[in-house]
């Protein structure tokens, strides 16, 4: 139908169509996935989040949760995607089925891990019959295939049982990629509900096969009580390649937890403690709210991995659909996957840094390139020769001075949806708001604002980066939250400000100030059609930003799971 096709990605990852995502309404709406199920024939499958990203023999594979059979979220089993290049992807079929006791009520995430002499194995959690979670081992079936194809499952699955005092059973869950200790045994962790806390749970052993629980957690946490894909891994400060944790941690190295809660991925930079074999944040806030977040727009469940042909950390996030759910039948499809990015740390150890990976640029045509322009207050420069629905912008803005930055409030970092709101694309401050206009109709009564505010905290300076969905589109029913996150900036040191926006038709993915702030959105225009949106720079600040350059592209349609003619 038009539906399907105008809010289809071009580039995203997506499964082939007719796939549908069930599980996501309950998060962003309130609503139980069996509520909405009800209002729907059982004629669908579910599509969810990634698992066991890896990079194997030249080879980049992408696993992911979907229901083959059904509308009812449930029946869990893994699908599989390869490619050469993370942008372009062959469907296979599905890689790990329910059809033994232990993963009989659904496969679910897990993580890979390449061994000494490239032997590869992925733990997943399986639901038992008893609807408990058990952690399992598949390894591939013929190494001789390059795509691996096919999987074999360990015989003693499962390899981990829900045991021990306080533990949950119907909450452990999704291994992480196995690290090695300095005892040359592995580790894993598994996120768990301990006595009402979250943990991330800490295994051992030696052949990946035979596991011992850690008699205490890699870490925990009182302030929720379940931590869902945990991810843990090493990276440099002010470097960003990434680190093989099948290999030992170079000296210097600081560890970084991620862990998916609240309908957001929040992370904790820390130090691993070697010799009691625990992970001890930098800082502890007791406030979730607080926590740092890998993206702070729509982004759930990500896995990260090492990439050994490059040398980079790789980090992929799902993204699900936030119309309503009778717009899923009609679009036949649902749920994307974010454009991995490379992930690493900033030189001062206090912040991740991500972007997109750079093979997405291999999709860049038509280059519009603009320098040297000026936003006075109420500047509005349109960017015009680029395809607007599949587009690739990078802006840079230099401020002319900072001495009108507006005062920062630190209240503000316990609810910044709820600021962007307030200091929308339109309300003047002394910086800003100044930043992009994308998928706008002609008169402006539907546009996606990506912008930034610059406030004075005592010794440093706050940026706000909200991207605005509140006018995204004149449909009702819509999810349309106006998403925001803040960074520290050296703003005496580096002067420019730098966003970059992918737009792929129904995605907005932001990154802002280097990737510091990243915001991944959905938005389901309706007014403008292909061709016919218009996109900006604009200023509504009192002080005069430049644009010293402003590059934007027109982004190809990349091959991604098409079967057959399509
Ligand atoms: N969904 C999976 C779980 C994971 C959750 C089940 C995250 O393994 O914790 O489909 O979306």
């Amino acid at each position: 139908s038009i539906v399907s096709q105008r809010y289809r990605t071009a580039y995203h990852f997506q499964p082939p169509k007719n796939w549908i995502n069930e599980s996501s309404y309950y998060r962003v709406r309130g609503t139980t996935s069996k509520e909405k199920n009800l209002q729907h024939p059982a004629s669908y499958t579910t599509f969810i989040n990634i698992s066991g990203p890896m990079y194997y023999n030249g080879i980049y594979h992408e696993f992911y949760q979907y229901n083959p059979n059904g509308s009812v979220w449930g029946n869990i089993v893994w699908g599989h995607s390869v490619s050469t290049d993370l942008i372009n992807w062959i469907p296979l079929e599905t890689a790990i089925e329910r059809d033994t006791p232990s993963d009989i009520n659904g496969c679910w995430t897990g993580s890979a891990t390449i061994l000494p002499g490239n032997r590869l194995v992925i733990i997943y959690t399986g639901a038992d019959p008893e609807k408990r979670q058990v952690q399992n081992i598949v390894v591939p079936k013929n190494l001789s295939d390059p795509y691996l194809r096919e999987w074999t499952k360990a015989g003693n699955n499962p390899v981990i049982q829900p045991v021990g005092p306080g533990l949950n059973s119907g909450q452990f869950r999704d291994p992480t990629t196995g690290w090695i200790g300095p005892d040359g045994l592995w580790r894993i962790a598994v996120g768990a509900e301990l006595n009402g806390d979250s943990a991330a749970l800490l295994y051992k052993s030696k052949d990946f096969l035979n596991w011992t629980r850690v008699d205490h957690s890699l870490y925990s946490s009182n302030s929720s009580s379940m931590w869902e894909c945990p991810d843990f891994f090493a990276v440099l400060p002010g470097n960003n390649g990434g680190l093989d944790l099948s290999a030992a941690i170079p000296n210097g190295a600081k560890h970084v937890l991620k862990m998916s809660l609240d309908s957001c991925d929040k992370y904790m930079i820390g130090v691993y403690d070697l010799k009691s074999d625990i992970f001890i944040p930098d800082t502890v806030l007791d406030d979730r709210r607080l926590w740092s977040r890998i993206d702070y727009g729509n982004f759930y469940a990500s896995k990260s991995f090492f990439d050994s042909k490059k040398g980079r950390r790789i980090i992929w996030g799902w993204t699900n659909e936030t119309d309503s759910s009778s717009d899923d039948v009609a679009k036949g499809w649902a749920g994307i996957h974010a454009i991995p990015r490379t992930i690493w740390l900033d030189s001062h150890g206090k912040q991740l840094l991500q972007w997109p990976v750079e093979e997405v640029e291999s999709l860049r045509g038509n280059e519009i390139n603009h320098q040297g322009l000026e936003l006075k207050k109420g500047g509005l420069f349109e960017i015009k020769g680029a395809d607007s629905f599949q587009a690739d912008v990078e802006i840079d803005f230099e401020l002319t001075s900072i001495d009108n930055a507006d005062p920062f409030d630190p209240s503000w970092l316990l609810d910044v949806e709820k600021h962007c709101r307030e200091a929308g694309a339109s309300v003047s401050g002394g910086i800003g708001p100044f930043g992009l206009v994308v998928l706008a109709s002609d008169n402006m009564e539907e546009h996606t604002a990506v912008h930034f505010r610059v406030y004075k905290s005592e010794h440093k300076y706050m940026i706000l980066m909200c991207s605005d969905l509140r006018s995204s589109s004149l449909r009702p029913g819509l999810y349309t939250p106006a998403y925001g996150g803040f960074f520290e900036y050296d703003l005496e040191k580096e002067k420019k400000i730098s966003l970059r926006t992918l737009i792929d038709r129904s995605a907005v993915e932001s990154f802002g100030g280097g990737g510091r702030v990243c915001i991944m959105a959905r938005v389901y225009p309706v007014a403008v059609v292909d061709g016919s949106a218009h996109m900006y720079a604009f200023n509504n600040g009192s002080a005069t930003v430049r644009v010293p350059q402003l590059r934007a592209w027109s982004m190809r349609r990349a091959q991604v799971n098409v079967k057959g003619m399509e």
